[in-house]
């Protein structure tokens, strides 16, 4: 299909207007746009560490995308369970896992999740049931029909919420998983996060055919979600969860969002101009809207998100601290818990 052809890949403010007026009381609203700021706040403060050498390896910073989680998750019943990709620390924040815990695991720290030993793509919180980033592309998603599956067999009442990215979504596991999940009318959402590149690639240039169609085959009902609108998206999760939940199956959300930080820490960006990111931060940014909606609807004075953001402000820099203060694992802690 011809680029031009397509469909915008952001829906424009406007358009999603009638979304965003699904109607969330102000102290739910305000606990969203906490929710969203803590994520944007607690990624800055990893992009800073990283630049000073505190933490190894890869950090894919999940900025922009902020919206899509925190929607999602707002409506989520205790029961259900969460699996992402390497972009993770926004979902391991939404599930309600220690700002502290998170950062230190990126640190290395004794402190962290996994001692310090797994880093950003290898925490879990079986209490929290997020079950991972993951860092082999998709690979979240036929995982993430397991636990669907296990929700089914032990008649949990829970659904899975398997999220992956646009890039993700043109792998062959992806449809072996979705020809399962409809079969066995597993409770599984798949979140496709199209954030518009698969590292350096558009998705235009990589992706066939509108993505929120990729279940029709199997006949799983997709829906395209204006991921950049936290209430458009709240109320998208709210009936995808539903269906799944009352027993009809899976279903797939597109939400269209848009990643304003490169790939990982190491990605210069060259594929895309420096007007794009900044017309779409201008425009569209998720926490600037329901700031916007929040003003608008409920009269949510400017003191009260000042005083909102300085808790969060307060809480990442408790996270710094500990993630910097907190000891290095003992060498001993190299043998345990290690399963291979
Ligand atoms: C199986 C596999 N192939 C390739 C890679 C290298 N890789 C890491 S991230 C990525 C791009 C994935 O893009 P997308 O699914 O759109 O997710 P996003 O990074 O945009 O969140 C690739 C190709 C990998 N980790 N695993």
């Amino acid at each position: 299909m011809p680029a031009a052809s397509r469909r915008p890949i952001l829906v424009s403010p406007k358009a999603s207007k009638r979304d965003a007026g699904a109607q969330i009381s102000a102290q739910e609203g305000q606990r969203l746009w906490r929710d969203m700021v803590l994520i944007r706040r607690f990624e800055e403060k990893a992009g800073q560490l990283y630049g000073m050498g505190m933490i190894g390896g890869f950090c894919h910073l999940y900025i922009g995308q902020e919206a899509v989680v925190v929607g999602m998750q707002s409506v989520q019943a205790p029961q259900d369970s969460v699996i992402t990709s390497y972009r993770d620390h926004g979902h391991m924040l939404a599930a309600g896992m220690e700002s502290n815990g998170v950062m230190a695991e990126l640190t290395g720290r004794i402190g962290g999740y996994s001692k310090g030993k797994g880093g950003s793509m290898h925490m879990f919180s079986a209490e929290k049931r997020f079950y991972g980033g993951h860092g082999i592309v998709a690979a979240q998603v036929p995982i993430g029909a397991g636990l669907a599956f296990a929700h089914k067999y032990k008649k949990d009442g829970g659904v899975c919420v398997s999220y992956f990215g646009d890039g993700a979504a043109n792998q062959g596991q992806v449809y072996e998983t979705f020809n399962m999940a409809a079969l066995w009318k597993l409770p599984i959402v798949f979140v496709l996060e199209n954030n518009r590149y698969g590292m350096g690639t558009s998705t235009q240039r990589a992706s066939a055919g509108d993505l929120h169609r990729r279940g029709d085959a199997y006949g799983i009902p997709g829906h395209q979600v204006d991921g950049m609108d936290v209430l458009a998206v709240r109320k998208a999760a709210a009936s995808a969860l539903e269906h799944a939940r009352s027993g009809q199956g899976p279903v797939l959300l597109e939400m269209q969002t848009y990643r304003y930080r490169g790939h990982s820490m190491s990605d210069p960006g060259k594929y895309r101009s420096r007007e794009e990111v900044e017309k779409i931060r201008d425009e569209q940014d998720p926490i600037e809207r329901l700031r916007a909606w929040l003003q608008a609807h409920h009269n949510v004075t400017d003191e009260t998100f000042k005083t909102i953001e300085a808790g969060i402000k307060d809480e990442v820099a408790e996270a710094a601290h500990f993630a910097q203060t907190s000891p290095e694992p003992d060498e001993r802690e190299l043998y345990t818990d290690v399963l291979a």
